[in-house]
């Protein structure tokens, strides 16, 4: 007995060692296994799923509100620095709401999510009557923000909480206790987030088998369909809308731009985040695009925490397919509130691997979309980090460069030499 306890214990502490995306990859796998095994027999293990997913939508509201306040008092020099602050600012949730609307229509055109038709307890009762635009714009203001709190109005928690984030900075010091407060908060908040996405694996493996159990080897072409789709939006946001950028608005050579964020990218892809990419994104700042220290010091870090054209992207392509893998019809006014959804909670996600998951559910629960869509997007999620996060490097730098040309804090000849020369200068 004393043998098994202690191999019991060296293999729980191997698998603890294994990275949470790998966890939840190898979750998935024994997941698609045990439901083609057992069939519909697997339907049994689902609770391990749902379960999973009630701990994700208890974190929604309170991780969005805190970080969301946190988000926009953090953001008190950007006021600060006046006229850059504001083209920072101006240019993220621009370029953001651009990504996601890329991605609704990659989701749209290459539809992955056809042909599963899956049910969910809330695709039953998901009869929704449809509010009209105008209904949902005045909608998103909340008469009751504490009834929108407790009712998980999304929309109506991220104005309420930009709001009172605003409020907070312009009354100064007086606001100063509360925000620290948030802080803590947001902390502890995010702190719970790392402790749930640790039951990822286990809840990926419940909801994989019952779905692999209920719809065999098709499910894994939709997954396949979904990697392929966020690939493919990614690749024509930088091939495409930051070349166009570049080239119009700072008349300057795309080339020369990728040429030097090269190995920015490379760290981007390798680690999923955008933070930890951030001392590489400085270094091809300065060193390869002649951007002055002054400029890229601050739109960098800004654009680290409130840009993510990439994740924006990412969330347009998978809440279409949940849309489609439940069969649930979305009608424009879902579309722009999932634009505006998006682009406004991209200013709470954190730059760090696997953000853009956790904020997924808060972009599925706007629009009605069942979270089991997020424990399937789990298991590939990683894989779709990894480009999303190259988007967001790559979107943080190309503000950068485009606000320090404006403000002629860009010296172009360093922008044009070659890599190798720039370096020697
Ligand atoms: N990995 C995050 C980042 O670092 C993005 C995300 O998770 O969506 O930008």
């Amino acid at each position: 007995r004393q043998q098994t306890s202690s191999w019991l214990g060296r293999a729980w502490s191997g698998w603890m060692s294994v990275p949470l995306w790998l966890q939840i990859l190898i979750g998935m796998l024994l997941g698609i296994c045990t439901g083609l095994g057992l069939g519909e027999q697997a339907v049994l293990l689902k609770p391990i799923g749902t379960l999973f997913v009630n701990t994700i939508k208890m974190l929604i509201v309170p991780l969005v509100f805190c970080s969301l306040i946190v988000g926009v008092t953090s953001m008190q020099d950007t006021a600060k620095m006046g006229r850059i602050g504001f083209k920072s600012f101006a240019f993220y949730l621009g370029t953001t709401s651009i990504a996601i609307t890329l991605g609704l229509a990659v989701g749209h055109i290459m539809q992955p999510g056809a042909g599963l038709a899956m049910t969910s307890a809330e695709t039953q009762s998901a009869v929704k009557e449809v509010p009209s635009i105008m209904e949902t714009l005045i909608n998103i203001v909340p008469t009751n923000p504490i009834a929108a709190l407790a009712s998980g109005q999304i929309l109506q928690v991220i104005v309420f909480a930009v709001a009172l984030g605003i409020s907070l900075v312009l009354i100064g010091d007086h606001g100063k206790p509360a925000i620290k407060v948030f802080e803590s908060l947001a902390e502890a908040m995010y702190k719970l987030t790392d402790m749930v996405m640790k039951l990822a694996p286990y809840g990926v493996f419940g909801l994989m088998a019952w779905v692999a159990g209920e719809y065999g080897m098709d499910m894994l072409m939709p997954l396949i369909k979904v990697i392929l789709a966020v690939y493919i939006g990614c690749a024509l946001h930088i091939i495409g809308f930051y070349s166009l950028v570049l080239t119009l608005v700072a008349k300057l050579n795309p080339l020369q731009f990728f040429k030097g964020i090269s190995n920015a990218l490379a760290v981007a892809y390798t680690t999923s985040s955008s933070a930890g990419t951030l001392p590489a994104s400085m270094k091809c700042a300065s060193e390869s695009l002649g951007i002055n220290k002054k400029i890229s010091s601050f739109v960098l870090p800004l654009g680290t925490t409130i840009n993510m054209d990439g994740t924006a992207l990412y969330q347009g392509v998978t809440a279409l397919f949940v849309a489609q893998a439940f069969g649930i019809d979305l009608t424009w006014v879902d579309y722009i509130t999932i634009i505006l959804t998006a682009t406004l909670a991209s200013i709470g996600t954190a730059g760090v691997p696997g953000a853009g998951l956790v904020m997924l559910t808060l972009v599925l629960t706007t629009v009605g979309l069942p979270l089991e869509g997020v424990a399937i997007i789990a298991g590939i999620d990683r894989v779709l980090d990894m480009a999303r996060t190259v988007v967001n490097v790559s979107g943080d730098l190309v503000a950068t460069t485009v606000i320090a040309k404006s403000e002629d804090e860009l010296d172009v000849e360093h922008y044009n030499a070659d890599a190798e020369q720039s370096q020697l200068i």
